[in-house]
């Protein structure tokens, strides 16, 4: 039986504009303020980094983290929506100028490692045992300023850590090649998975897959999605679209390849994404250009890009298909997928 998605985004998804070249052209939305976008727009789910939740929580106690994260909670019971998942912000502390789990200085590896343990309390007072790893400065400038046995060996102990720390907890590494290190040490998804498996406990441990990271690894992202599938550790999704090996664009989904996007959707689709309660999650950039009154258009337009892609994955005619298939007419099944793509 074809089953009903659930969507997410998160927070930051609603912003200012700024670029690396440029200062914000909008003004700022106070969170609340957000989260009453959410419904309105159709989304269920709310993704977090944990100074989302809780703003300066390095400066904060546990007891205030948790009663911080604890209001937020009621904003969201309010709103009716779900937190999906929390991601410790490692990237932007000095401490972790060097990375996080991979510094070299063992002070900052210590403070990555408590920086973790903070956001898993954030996830518990908002009701979620989903936690998202960006992996953002677990790279190097340059190969000679860490040792890459070394550092795949601290990432799965960064790993262990979360995972001794609260027993149901979930981690779902993010894998990107690159951006902002010259070179990641997770590029792939293939890598996301093997590093679990070098945890104490690999059932645990699964992947967000964005399909915009994929493109800029050279892969293809519906097939990243279905290698994760097939290894069951699709625990999400940051669905976007992606022109080029370039900067990392956060584009709205299917903008730039709607074949492409059109078989993310199928492969969710046809292997029950979501039936665990997995969310459609969405990573996308509104344009600087929008105005501050037309700044959400990207969310509510990718996520109806994804239903209608739907729509179009299932009245695919399943019998025209296997019979070329079989016949091995690949081109024909190209074309009828086109003609069905355009409307035809
Ligand atoms: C970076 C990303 C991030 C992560 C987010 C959650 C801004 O390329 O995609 O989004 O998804 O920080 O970990
Ligand atoms: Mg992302």
């Amino acid at each position: 039986m074809a089953g009903t998605f659930r969507f997410s985004f998160g927070p930051w998804n609603i912003h200012q504009g700024a670029d690396p070249f440029g200062p914000p052209v909008r003004d700022a939305i106070e969170f609340g303020r957000k989260l009453g976008e959410y419904k309105k727009l159709g989304f269920e789910g709310v993704q977090f980094h944990d100074d989302d939740a809780v703003p300066e929580l390095n400066d904060l106690s546990p007891q205030a983290i948790a009663d911080k994260a604890e209001q937020v909670r009621g904003l969201l019971d309010g709103e009716g929506l779900a937190a999906e998942f929390v991601a410790p912000r490692l990237w932007e502390d000095p401490r972790t100028i060097d990375g996080g789990y991979t510094s070299n200085d063992p002070a900052c590896r210590a403070y990555a490692l408590e920086r973790s343990r903070k956001a898993i309390d954030v996830a518990n007072a908002l009701g979620t045992k989903l936690i998202v790893l960006w992996l953002a400065r677990e790279g190097t400038y340059i190969r000679e300023a860490k040792d890459s046995v070394v550092a795949v060996g601290r990432l799965a102990e960064a790993i262990d850590d979360m995972l001794a720390y609260d027993p149901e907890v979930r981690i779902a590494i993010e894998p990107k090649p690159n951006e902002p290190m010259d070179q990641a040490y997770i590029p792939t998804t293939g890598h996301a998975i093997a590093l679990g498996g070098l945890t104490a406990d690999p059932d645990r441990v699964g992947v967000n897959i964005e399909s915009a990271h994929a493109i800029l690894a050279g892969l293809d992202p519906s097939d990243e999605m279905g290698f994760a599938l097939a290894c069951e550790k699709l625990y999400t999704v940051h669905l976007n679209d992606q022109n080029g090996p370039k900067f990392d664009e956060d584009k709205s989904f299917g903008a730039v390849d709607l074949r492409r996007a059109f078989n993310q959707v199928r492969i969710l689709d046809r292997h029950d994404y979501g039936s665990n309660g997995e969310f459609v999650g969405l990573d996308v950039k509104a344009m600087r250009t929008q105005k501050p009154d037309a700044a959400t258009r990207h969310l509510a337009n990718s996520k109806t890009i994804f239903l209608r892609l739907l729509k179009l994955s299932r009245s695919l005619d399943p019998g025209k298909v296997d019979e070329l298939i079989a016949s091995r007419d690949y081109e024909q099944l190209e074309m009828t997928v086109i003609d069905h793509l355009l409307g035809g």
